[in-house]
């Protein structure tokens, strides 16, 4: 039995998944688990895939590597894609939204290419993140949130914590 839960925040690339996470994990003391970040060290991937941008994952390597750490609970995973985890381990699945002239910014900032940033902008439009979600959890524990502004992010992250305080009191062992 967990004693802390754990949370993935998902979205599209640009969203603010990072921001979030660091945010929150300095705030609840819980464990930033950058799945980016442990492709990259655990070398879980078979490659770099040029046009897209990103690594070719190993699926099986990288639950592997990331079992450990999240059997203990208390981790916020921070990536673009909710669909591998075996759903025993996540408590709640918060997929953030932004509006597509927010997004087209945030993306033109990174210097996407121009196909890239399309094909984000699509994915955001699309819902292709939500909908993703919703095929791999349960209803109940997915959250939409809004992140076009800093207010946003400010009201996402206050009511992730008291999320996050109410299910260490509804699962406190006695
Ligand atoms: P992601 O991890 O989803 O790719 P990020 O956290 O790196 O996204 O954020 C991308 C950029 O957008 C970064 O410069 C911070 C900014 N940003 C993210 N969320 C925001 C919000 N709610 N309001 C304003 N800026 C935000």
């Amino acid at each position: 039995m967990r004693q802390s839960p754990n949370i993935i925040i998902t979205g599209t690339p640009g969203v603010g998944k990072t921001t979030h996470c660091e945010t929150l994990a300095e705030r609840i003391g819980a464990r930033h688990v950058s799945v980016n970040q442990v492709v990259k060290d655990n070398e879980c991937h078979e490659g770099w895939d040029d046009e897209y941008q990103s690594w070719i994952v190993d699926e099986d390597k990288l639950l592997d590597a990331l079992e450990k750490d999240v059997k203990d609970g208390g981790c916020i995973i921070d990536w673009h894609a909710c669909d591998l985890f075996p759903r025993s381990w996540i408590d709640l699945v918060v997929v953030l939204r932004v509006d597509s002239t927010n997004l087209y910014d945030r993306l033109k900032a990174r210097n996407y290419p121009e196909a890239k940033l399309q094909e984000n902008l699509d994915a955001e439009i699309m819902e292709v993140l939500l909908d993703e979600a919703r095929e791999s959890y349960d209803e109940e524990i997915i959250v939409e949130l809004r992140s076009d502004s800093t207010e946003d992010m400010e009201a996402n992250v206050d009511r992730i914590e008291a999320w996050w305080k109410q299910w260490k009191e509804d699962n406190r062992s006695s």
